[in-house]
């Protein structure tokens, strides 16, 4: 079977990624006990999409966005995504992880990128290790292009109160939906369990007190998640 190699971004913050998609991947790898190598971009993706995560395939290719990805290493290796879940759990599941990945991400990315309390954090953190010049210069030109991809997608036309009430109350919904059990899933973690620890842990793990972290916070049942999550498949995290 051909060999995992993913191209993703450099850990930081104690995160093996601060990408909540590049994380998701390689949690849901570990699921699976999927080996696989990381490959830290040092230029711009080169995927299709110009996103990160991507593959690196044998045939010298390359296949971006971690849904399909995911769907595609399932099939490739008889993986049952559906996790042996009745249609309507599975609704749930796919409802769920739509709500992370297009709704609370952005709320996110906002938090961390245009908030001007957190910037230097974020600049430090992604592009702390390039000469200062170059930092400089690149991490102004990434923020532009983040600027108007959130204009795009709409949500920093809003408030920052209003903003962070978006994302607080996607993370309130996904308490809910966790409830008591283990995994959103159910007894086993499944992609929308690998979604969730993305963002959640990339939530957590920011080095500031955000609005969207003291959320998650106040949410007993994700942050053990989180922490079972980590102690059963990123326990060389620490
Ligand atoms: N739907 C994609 C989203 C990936 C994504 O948004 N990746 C971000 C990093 S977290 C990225 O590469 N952003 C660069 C850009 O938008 O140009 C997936 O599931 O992989």
């Amino acid at each position: 079977m051909e060999s995992i190699r993913i191209a993703g971004m450099r850990p930081v913050w104690g995160l093996p990624s601060p990408s909540p998609f590049c994380l998701k991947l390689e949690t849901w790898l570990r699921f699976e006990g999927i080996p696989y190598s990381q490959v830290i971009l040092n230029k711009p993706p080169q995927s299709k999409t110009g996103k990160v995560p991507y593959l690196l395939r044998a045939d010298g290719s390359t296949l971006a966005d971690s849904n399909v990805i995911i769907e595609t290493l399932a099939k490739e290796r008889g993986i049952d995504l559906g996790y042996g879940c009745t249609p309507e759990e599975q609704a749930r599941a796919h409802a769920v992880l739509r709500m992370i990945e297009e709704s609370l991400y952005f709320a996110a990315v906002w938090e961390r990128w245009m908030d001007a309390k957190f910037w230097p954090t974020t600049r430090e953190g992604y592009f702390g290790h390039l000469p200062a010049g170059l930092s400089k210069l690149i991490a102004g030109m990434i923020r532009k292009k983040v600027r108007t991809a959130l204009h795009g997608q709409g949500i920093s036309r809003h408030e920052p109160a209003r903003i962070a009430a978006f994302g607080g109350a996607d993370v309130k919904v996904l308490s809910s939906a966790l409830g008591n059990r283990s995994f959103f899933s159910g007894e086993r973690p499944g992609v929308v369990d690998a979604s969730a620890y993305g963002t959640l842990a990339n939530l957590l793990g920011f080095p500031e007190s955000t609005p969207l972290k003291a959320v998650v916070e106040a949410h007993p049942n994700l942050v053990e998640f989180c922490r079972r999550i980590k102690s059963g498949y990123w326990r060389e995290e620490g």
